[in-house]
């Protein structure tokens, strides 16, 4: 594209110059402007979505300001950048955050009042995009408003999937899945970059060719296709700063198609142009499991390529020396879903730049970091090296080139010692020959991060335990974190309130810490009282919720105790309806004018999604409802006990649960749940843990004191014990008869599904409970126990709940990103002037 004429650019920089306004007026006119050229609606065809898509537009007009200044200014201080690549991002609803970020809410609020519409109903307007699964997703999409918000120049890179994770309905208690074609009334939020397209190869064959006295290597690809960027303004709180996630759209190449395969049938060739459209398509919906087909190697491929071409393109405008690329780039992998992005890399330094392997490497090895999010097994990518050899020829050539470079070195540091070697390898061989992702991302990164204490402390330990003998300087730990922004201040208006006249400003959304500061309140019956009516408040909304989606009338006065995550087996969302049903039972053997003296009266709910081909965790789905069934009718319980089962969790129903939950359930085996990120959630907005020793759970009994929650179970080094004693017995003794009994009451039909309930049990029964459910199930029962003694006393509970909250500080995900900085990227903040404290008050 050629540059207009120089007149006529500083006449466009003298009309770009103003930013809008932000007075009430102003916005007004902004959002009326885009219902009438926007929209092309009139005021007498004009709906709450239409008022939720002028709305959004006037403040995507706001964004679109900060973004392209942000990154005009970065380029012109010349800063390093960091490239966050992830293959999920649970972004959650824009507006609210958008408007709380830019600190516009008031205004906003004021200004839709005016012309008469509720701000709040036209939040709900809006698609929540769930591109991710869970734990891994929603971390990406914290860390990017952590780096907006603390001023690091930084990029976020991943896919525009049309269908996000699947919508979860219940039928007859049975989750069924409805495909989520988010975008089908458009996406305000998104910047389409006709103009941003990069090639992607795929398939075909790799030939050398010697040009005087240098062999050159050439990939030709026999499937081209385009990605195309999608922009999406991510705005930084209490600053101008506004970073982009770029998400990458597969379409067919209209240069090459697929390469001649149909020329001359045209609707053969339309189908092929097709195809390429497909690749980013669907997000695949399995959270901590790997399932390995062609096109979600496609996906992560292209992710890869498209991202890499970007930023070579973007430090080729700066610079010429390629030995300045670790100075001026920092990529950080979440997981191994884009860690062919090392090998891409170096594919393009050697074959295309003409770089010697060295080189090419030193500059690959220093720039990449790697953050590992599980030890399960079933998780751990290993492509097979034909299905990874037949997509991209030439990247499988240099796998096994860097393989083989690494492991002369290892075999002349321990000669002879085949078992490290073998454990080293990134090629894993036998009848089924993969290439471990894993052991790629370590080999090529300077960085290896777990992702709390206890995970870090295991990977060195066990999974990655040759590796760390090798470099134990390159293993680190950067516990996750949470940010406040849109999990107290957006989810959570009434606690923000709270803290805001307890510190006397709303200092601590930038600084947690200084909650600290505070913690003599908890013991103020005052401050108690308006504790209990904020999260009562919040109860209210949620019971609303529960009644419109569930039927279900729940006491408001009962203990909310609350489990959502994703539906697996090592969460043990199975032993938390053992004990739901264990509650029954005992209820019921209780004559009826004793019950209220010794059980409080409970709502237990639980949220998640089952990955549609796990057939047990989808049993779980059907247990909880059968028991939530059969409890809920039986009129001799009535509120002493309702279960409910919330469909559909995602982030926005998330901001609705959280802040209305008393109790919130963490109860992994122990060592298995690398982190968990909604315990921080549900502790900084005031509930209990019940939980085990896992995760981030230990270092949250650091933080707020193990007295001030319900910590239960086996630790890690008393797991494998108790699964030999497991194999070594029959499951009635091992379970002990107060589980037994609840195993006999669903064997003998209580809840009727009996084939699919008896294969649950099944998992548990048959000598291989490898989640030890029936070890931990007394300690379960006993720290439940405790949960009853202390939600007696209002007072007693009220004061952890606060002490909770005001000791949270260390998991904002500000901390987490600023140690990512600091200790891995090596990366500074750029904060860009701010006009609003200039030109925009006038
Ligand atoms: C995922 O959500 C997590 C790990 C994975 O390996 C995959 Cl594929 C998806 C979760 C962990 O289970 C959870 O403990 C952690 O808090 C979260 O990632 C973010 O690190």
């Amino acid at each position: 594209n050629t540059p207009v004429a120089n007149q006529s650019t500083n006449k466009i920089w003298k009309l770009m110059e103003k930013y809008l306004p932000n007075t009430k007026e102003a916005i007004q006119s902004s959002v009326v402007n885009h219902v009438e050229y926007t929209l092309a609606k009139t005021r007498f065809d004009f709906t709450l979505l239409h008022c939720y898509q002028a709305v959004s537009h006037s403040v995507r007009d706001r964004l679109i300001e900060a973004f392209n200044d942000t990154y005009q200014y970065f380029n012109n201080k010349d800063v390093k950048y960091v490239y966050y690549l992830s293959l999920e991002y649970l972004i959650g609803r824009c507006l609210q955050n958008a408007l709380v970020n830019l600190e516009l809410e008031g205004q906003y609020k004021e200004a839709m009042l005016d012309m008469g519409y509720n701000l709040e109903s036209v939040y709900e307007q809006e698609v929540d995009p769930a591109l991710g699964n869970g734990g891994l997703g929603r971390l990406a999409a914290c860390f990017l408003d952590s780096m907006a918000t603390l001023n690091y120049p930084a990029w976020g890179y991943g896919l525009r999937y049309s269908y996000g994770i699947f919508r979860q309905q219940i039928k007859d208690g049975y989750q069924v899945e409805v495909p989520d074609y988010w975008l089908d009334r458009g996406n305000p939020w998104e910047i389409e970059r006709l103009d941003v397209n990069f090639q992607i190869k795929f398939y075909g064959s790799v030939t050398k060719k010697v040009e005087d006295g240098k062999e050159r290597t050439i990939w030709e690809g026999s499937e081209i296709i385009v990605a195309r960027a999608y922009d999406n303004p991510v705005p930084g709180y209490n600053t101008f700063n506004t970073i982009n996630l770029r998400l990458w759209r597969s379409l067919p190449s209209s240069e090459f198609d697929f390469k001649s395969f149909n020329q001359g049938d045209y609707f053969k060739a339309l189908e092929s142009r097709q195809r390429a459209e497909f690749i980013t398509s669907v997000l695949y919906p399995n959270d901590s499991t790997y399932a390995g087909k062609e096109l979600r190697l496609k996906q992560q491929y292209l992710l890869v390529s498209a991202t890499i071409q970007d930023a070579i393109r973007r430090f080729k405008k700066k610079r010429k020396e390629w030995k300045e690329w670790p100075k001026y780039n920092a990529l950080q992998l979440n997981d191994t879903h884009p860690a062919l992005a090392i090998v891409e890399l170096m594919r393009i330094l050697t074959d295309i730049e003409g770089l010697e392997y060295e080189e090419a490497w030193e500059l690959v090895y220093n720039s990449f970091a790697y953050t590992n999010h599980t030890i399960l097994p079933e998780a751990l990518e290993k492509w097979g090296v034909d299905l990874l050899g037949n997509l991209l020829p030439r990247h499988l050539e240099i796998i096994y080139n860097i393989n083989h470079i690494f492991l002369e070195k290892i075999s002349r540091k321990y000669p002879n010692d085949w078992r490290k070697l073998s454990a080293l390898s990134l090629v894993e061989e036998g009848t089924h020959k993969t290439i471990r992702m894993a052991n790629l991302s370590i080999v090529g990164s300077h960085a290896v991060n777990g992702v709390a204490a206890l995970h870090s402390q295991l990977l060195t330990s066990t999974l990655f335990k040759d590796f760390y003998e090798l470099r134990p300087t390159k293993f680190q730990n950067k516990t996750n974190g949470v940010t406040p922004r849109r999990w107290i201040r957006c989810a959570n208006p009434g606690l923000s309130a709270l803290l805001n006249d307890v510190v006397g400003s709303d200092d601590w959304i930038l600084d947690m810490d200084i909650l600290k500061n505070f913690q003599k309140i908890a013991d103020d019956p005052a401050i108690q009282n308006r504790w209990m009516q904020v999260k009562r408040q919040n109860k209210e909304k949620l019971y609303w919720w529960v009644k419109e989606r569930c039927g279900v009338d729940l006491n408001i006065d009962s203990l909310f105790d609350i489990q959502v995550k994703r539906i697996h087996e090592y969460k043990r969302q199975l032993m938390n309806i053992l004990y739901v049903i264990r509650r029954y039972l005992d209820i019921k053997k209780t004559p009826a004018e004793e019950r209220r003296k010794l059980f409080v009266p409970r709502s237990i709910m639980f949220g998640g999604k089952a990955a549609p081909g796990y057939i047990t965790a989808k049993r779980i789905i059907r247990l909880v409802n059968a028991v939530s069934q059969k409890v809920n009718n039986d009129q001799e319980i009535g509120d002493l006990l309702k279960v409910v089962f919330l469909p559909n969790y995602n982030v926005s129903n998330a901001q609705v649960i959280i802040p209305a939950s008393e109790l919130s359930q963490h109860i992994s085996t122990a060592g298995l749940e690398a982190s968990g990120t909604s315990n921080m959630k549900f502790v900084m907005n005031g509930c209990l843990i019940i939980g085990t020793m896992d995760g981030a759970n230990v270092e949250i009994a650091e933080e707020v004191g193990e007295e001030n929650m319900f910590i239960f179970g086996a630790r890690v080094e008393q797991v494998e014990e108790q699964r030999n004693k497991m194999r070594n017995s029959n499951y009635r003794d091992y379970f002990g008869p107060r589980l037994t009994e609840v195993c006999d009451a669903i064997s003998n039909d209580l809840f009727g599904y009996k084939y699919d309930l008896e294969a649950l049990l099944d998992t548990i029964r048959n000598k291989n409970d490898y989640y030890i459910l029936g070890a931990d199930f007394e300690s379960y029962c006993e720290a439940q126990q405790r949960v009853d003694n202390l939600y007696r006393n209002k007072s007693e509970w009220t004061k952890k709940s606060i002490l909770n909250s005001l000791r949270s500080g260390k998991f904002s995900s500000d901390r987490t990103i600023r140690q990512y900085a600091e200790e891995i990227w090596d990366l500074e903040p750029c904060e860009i002037p701010n006009p609003s404290k200039s030109e925009k008050e006038r």
